[in-house]
């Protein structure tokens, strides 16, 4: 095993030489956030895709993430350093399932959360984040109903907060629906003066009890404005990282998840599949890159295209 320095220099040597950029998502290991050309939540990361102008994208996240970069620009090599690198709530949407479900409701509206398979983009009226979420939903007429997929934490917080009935694909991220209720009342016991934050993809019993609900980089900003030195923090562990970068002086407690759960850290097991060593070996070996057909891409992209419009 070489170690973390040799691995730093020669990604950002082969970046140089191949026109690359490196996009990393903020649940990713420390390492490759710091080395990144970016780091940012799925919005950002999808905006600076669209924008970029090297040739070749590695992004360091997960499959969901770099489809959507491919999507974004079908005529750049896209490279994902683990194929393995899934998504519970994307992978658990299969397109064939997802068709007959849609099938069942031919008067409704599809928006999807970005994290779905391009299939399932393809099938949808508007992609969203979970930043722009509120304002998609709210651009569409009252009159209109809606199906959301694939999360339904996420999608049953939409609905108390816009007063929309919609229906909702039975979805969940492991990490975010992992959270331990119990936990965070004690260590809000522990720590009465702390901010609890939590992502809408977390369960409504952890939400009633947040300060404040948002996405990764709501968070961030939550955090940067805010007088409090502790925050408990209701997301993937991975976001610590920046939020002490962002604010060194202030003190950040990850909520744990349940005891028996297979997410031992409020980890997401499929970010942390990326390291260093894989980084470097796709960018050497321009591989595993991401692949899909074209008019799979050309679906895909229209309902994503609008999330620019409506939020840019
Ligand atoms: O994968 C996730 O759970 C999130 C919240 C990604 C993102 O950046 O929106
Ligand atoms: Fe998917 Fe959850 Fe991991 Fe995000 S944290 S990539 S939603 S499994």
């Amino acid at each position: 095993m070489q170690n973390q320095d040799f691995y730093r220099a020669r990604i950002r040597k082969l970046l140089d030489e191949k026109n690359a950029i490196l996009l990393a998502h903020c649940y990713q290991e420390k390492a490759i956030q710091d080395i990144a050309d970016f780091v940012g939540d799925s919005l950002e990361l999808a905006r600076v895709a669209s924008k970029t102008t090297a040739g070749t994208i590695v992004f360091a996240g997960v499959r969901f993430m770099a489809e959507t970069a491919k999507i974004l620009n079908p005529d750049k090599r896209v490279l994902l350093p683990d194929p393995e690198a899934g998504c519970s709530l994307a992978d658990h949407c299969k397109p064939e399932d997802f068709a007959s479900f849609k099938a069942l409701f031919p008067d409704h509206m599809v928006v999807s959360y970005i994290n779905t398979g391009a299939a399932i983009k393809a099938m949808s009226d508007y992609v969203c984040t979970s930043s722009n979420a509120e304002n998609i939903i709210r651009a569409i007429p009252e009159d209109q109903p809606i199906i959301f997929v694939p999360d339904k934490n996420l999608g049953a917080y939409l609905c108390k907060v816009t007063g929309r009935d919609m229906v909702l694909w039975d979805g969940s991220c492991m990490v975010h629906e992992a959270f331990s209720l119990e936990k965070l009342i004690q260590l809000h016991r522990k720590y009465p003066q702390a901010k609890v934050v939590a992502h809408p993809e977390s369960e409504a019993a952890i939400l009633r009890i947040a300060h404040f609900i948002g996405s990764t980089a709501q968070i961030r900003e939550y955090v940067r404005t805010q007088e409090a030195e502790t925050f408990i923090i209701g997301t993937e562990a991975g976001i610590i990282h920046q939020l002490e970068n962002d604010a060194p002086h202030k003190q950040f407690i990850p909520l744990p998840p349940e005891e028996n759960n297979s997410c031992a850290c409020s980890e997401c097991a499929y970010m942390k599949l990326n390291t260093l060593e894989k980084l470097y070996r796709c960018l050497a070996d321009e591989s595993p890159e991401v692949q899909l057909e074209e008019t799979l891409l050309k679906n895909a992209l229209r309902p994503i295209e609008k999330i620019f419009k409506i939020s840019p």
